[in-house]
């Protein structure tokens, strides 16, 4: 049998539920999810790896109109990332209904010519009623595939949509080794599960202006145990004596459910060391943006 492979980016709207999906269809933990918008700021490949084939999922930034360079970068990340595959799978949310942005992202899409196809999210929430409203929308807006109906949190519909991406594949190598899943260093990895845990225990306006970065990772030799020492950066002194907490207790908690995930990760005890550090305005600077891989 020959072997197959496709390229498959999925891009939409912040919130709508693209690392969830992505998560799920490779089985693995891959991508970090929120709860707040624009959680996911780079382009995440996720793998799946079948006997004879393998697709590889490219997550993408929500698209949103820009307000900073990081915006300005996450927005283009997730075009660039729309080129060059074989479909755009367009994920939108049930819940929140077809929005003005969601018809214009279509039809920006459907103008670049690459296959695209629709997937409807959070039906388990939005009921079936206004996840056909949003499948008919659309259709009417001039997508000729139908919309698949899919709860990526509880799983509804998504054989069926991964069923469906398969005949995207095309005659091609095997990209990734059969036991890797994505192509994000276990440094990345761990600097997005500690954001993760940041953006889920704060609130208001703090999160957004929040970037991790891992120091160090050190695997002590003949023990079981990681070192991994790293540095929270956000925008203002005031956001800083949030994320610390009364007490410290905030960055305690930060560091303790953290923990559990890069136990997870590196299959060994962990310590970790957390620092918080100001950069005013980092998210329209060059220089910490690339210090934290966003370039
Ligand atoms: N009820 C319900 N909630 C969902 C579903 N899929 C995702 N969510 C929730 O929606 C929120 C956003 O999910 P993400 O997967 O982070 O969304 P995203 O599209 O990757 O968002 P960005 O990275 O910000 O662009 C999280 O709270 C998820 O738990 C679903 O099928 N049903
Ligand atoms: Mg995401």
């Amino acid at each position: 049998m020959e072997h197959k492979s496709a390229f498959i980016a999925i891009v939409g709207r912040p919130n709508a539920g693209k690392s969830t999906l992505m998560n799920r269809l490779v089985g693995a933990k891959v991508a970090i999810v929120s709860q707040k918008p624009q959680t996911t700021r780079s382009r995440i490949s996720g793998v799946v790896t079948g006997k004879d084939y393998q697709m590889v999922f490219l997550d993408t930034p929500g698209v949103h109109s820009p307000r900073n360079r990081l915006g300005e970068y996450m927005v283009k990340t997730a075009f660039d990332s729309a080129r060059d595959v074989e479909a755009i799978l367009l994920m939108l949310d049930a819940q929140r209904g077809i929005e003005q942005e969601d018809m214009a992202l279509l039809d920006k899409l459907l103008k670049g010519g690459l296959p695209v196809v629709a997937a409807v999210n959070k039906t388990d929430a939005a009921g079936r009623q206004k996840s056909l409203e949003a499948a008919q929308k659309l259709k009417d807006a001039g997508l000729e595939t139908e919309p698949f109906l899919i709860s990526a949190k509880t799983g509804e519909g998504v054989d069926e949509l991964m069923a469906s991406l398969k005949r995207f594949l095309v005659p091609g190598p095997r990209y990734y080794p059969d036991d890797e899943y994505t192509d994000q260093p276990e440094r990345v990895i761990a600097a997005e599960m500690i954001r993760e845990k940041a953006l889920r225990l704060l609130e208001d306006e703090v999160p957004h202006g929040i970037g991790v970065f891992v120091n160090s990772v050190k695997h002590r030799e003949e023990k079981n145990i990681v070192d991994v020492a790293a540095t929270i950066i956000c925008e203002r002194e005031t956001h800083k004596g949030i994320i610390i907490g009364r007490g410290g207790k905030m960055l305690k908690a930060i560091g303790t459910e953290a923990r559990k995930d890069l136990e997870m990760l590196f299959g060994k005890k962990v310590f970790l060391e957390l620092w918080v550090k100001v950069e005013e305005g980092w998210r329209d600077s060059t220089r910490v943006m690339r210090e934290l891989g966003y370039e």
